[in-house]
């Protein structure tokens, strides 16, 4: 009997010392203490004993299985450090390195031109702010100041999904206006926001895509006025057209969340078939704007005579497609690698506004 303890003893050693791996180890563990072990059926082959032998026995076996179940327990923590240290050797990366000379990848130009906006308005002190695609009428309507019957639902032609939402359908947003709304109900003023995102309307052709992008900025604090507004849309523009004088008018509009509205034409000169943006004595349209509806600051519960500010949207794929003179905007969305070869970006051209936009 000891004899045969002592031989599945140095046996069960034997197989933890040889274990080279911690899936090998596994294996050695079930065969000597799993259900089937071979020490787990000694252990079971006690009852065979005589009482009076049973005792002694059960002792050293107990014994035994304490002794293997600690060399295991050691053996394994062994093998972990040596499989992290494995892998630190496998997996080490020389970030010394210089970066392949010819990547693969482009960065499309709509992410490109986020990039370049929103490295220009957090210059300014704005923080971007996201919401969901999927919206209710009331954040991307009703709190807005466009009431049911209002002519701009009809402008808008929105998705209506055919979820319903507390009995009415959910809808693809069709501006990042909602997003100023959540951001507004969930804080607290002073806001400085840009809300750059997908939207969705019904409507496709030359110069329409069922999905576009938009951003959206918003400043509410107690003395806020038109000329913050316009001081801050005439900087934007000299930043992301990187110019220094670019001619700009603002032209009296209508949207229902703003009162005053205005829009913001840059001056351009139209040659042949080449579009020059910050000279010129043609106009071109470049973003909507104006200050917050009093309306709209009632809805998120701000007091009107305690808090004011103005707002700006504009079409992100417009800008990029005029920054960068793309001609047509379907090819946007047509994941041509093609098209992505000659007007993406490189992964490593991260815009900033120190390092000059574009370069
Ligand atoms: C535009 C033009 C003018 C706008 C207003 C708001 C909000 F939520 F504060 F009321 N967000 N965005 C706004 C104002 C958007 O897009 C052409």
């Amino acid at each position: 009997m000891e004899a045969e303890l002592q031989r599945l003893r140095e046996g069960v050693l034997a197989g933890l010392a040889g274990a080279a791996d911690l899936r090998a180890l596994d294996e050695v563990r079930v065969a000597a203490l799993g259900k089937k072990g071979s020490v787990t059926e000694l252990v079971k082959s006690l009852g065979a004993l005589p009482p009076e032998q049973r005792r002694e026995a059960g002792q050293s076996f107990n014994a035994l299985k304490r002794e293997l179940e600690e060399a295991l327990t050691v053996r394994k923590a062994e093998l972990e450090k040596s499989a992290v240290a494995a892998r630190l050797v496998a997996e080490r990366i020389d970030v010394t390195l210089p970066p392949r000379e010819r990547p693969e990848g482009r960065i499309h130009p709509v992410s490109q031109v986020t990039d370049e906006i929103v490295a220009i308005f957090a210059d300014m002190g704005f923080a971007v702010a996201e919401g969901p695609d999927i919206e209710d009428d009331w954040h991307n309507f009703e709190a807005l100041n466009i009431p049911p019957e209002h002519p701009a639902r009809q402008m808008h032609d929105t998705f209506y999904l055919e979820a319903l939402q507390d009995g009415a359908p959910l809808l693809l947003r069709t501006h990042t206006s909602p997003v100023q709304i959540r951001t507004m109900l969930a804080g607290k003023p002073p806001f400085r926001i840009i809300a750059p995102g997908r939207t969705y309307r019904r409507d496709s052709d030359m110069t329409h895509t069922p999905m576009f992008h938009q951003v959206e900025g918003l400043v509410i604090d107690r003395e806020t006025h038109m000329g913050h507004l316009k001081g801050c849309l005439i900087d934007f523009v000299g930043a992301f057209f990187e110019r220094d004088q670019v001619p700009v008018r603002f032209r009296p509009s209508y949207f229902p969340f703003t009162e005053p509205s205005a829009e913001m034409d840059v001056g351009c000169r139209r040659s042949r078939d080449e579009l020059l943006i910050g000279e010129g004595s043609d106009w071109l349209e470049i973003l909507g704007c104006g200050m917050v509806h009093p309306r709209v600051l009632q809805a998120v519960g701000l007091d009107p005579d305690e808090w004011q500010g103005f707002a700006f949207g504009m079409g992100i794929d417009r800008v990029a497609m005029l920054k960068y003179g793309i001609p047509d905007l379907r090819t946007f969305f047509e994941s041509d690698l093609r098209w992505i070869r000659h007007y993406g970006f490189l992964p490593l051209d991260v815009p900033s506004t120190y390092a000059g936009l574009s370069r």
